[in-house]
């Protein structure tokens, strides 16, 4: 099975869209494999941002990301779930987002969109680590 890693940003989950999303990836034929709802620090926030660390928006991204909880989901599914759970997230700013995507749907700002997916398989096995890494030992 292929596994993503999906966050449902703290706007998500203060919006009451939580399940919204999760009712998503279930109809397209997802499956939940783990989920925690979390308040996320600042230093596992820069282990995942680690490739934004120098960008201008990280710190607004990490004052986001971090002022209220954040679902954390791994969502598994056939080859290809990666890029599956990316298409129904939209593009990263809602405002170019397709309709009928959960960003398309539901969002208009760039930091605050709702939704994080893994953007390719070596990324998730590394975001799952970081969030879940008792899942490792399990496969
Ligand atoms: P994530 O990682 O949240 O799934 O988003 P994307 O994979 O779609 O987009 P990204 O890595 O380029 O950006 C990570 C995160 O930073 C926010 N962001 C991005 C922002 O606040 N301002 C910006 O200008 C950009 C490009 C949104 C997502």
């Amino acid at each position: 099975m292929e596994k993503t890693l999906v966050i449902c940003k703290p706007d998500a989950v203060e919006r009451g869209l939580v399940g919204e999303i999760i009712g998503r990836f279930e109809r397209k034929g997802l499956v939940i494999l783990a989920g925690e709802l979390r308040l996320l620090d600042t230093e596992v926030l820069g282990r995942h941002y680690s490739e934004h660390t120098e960008k201008p928006f990280f710190g607004d991204l990490v004052a986001f990301m971090s002022r209220s909880a954040a679902m954390l989901l791994v969502v598994g599914g056939p080859e290809g779930t990666v890029g599956v759970v990316r298409t129904l997230m939209g593009s990263t700013d809602p405002r170019q987002a397709a309709p009928g995507t959960i960003r398309g749907d539901f969002g208009l700002a760039v930091t605050e969109n709702l939704v994080h997916g893994s953007d390719a398989v070596e990324s998730a096995l590394r975001e799952i680590g970081i969030f879940f890494p008792e899942l490792e030992t399990r496969g």
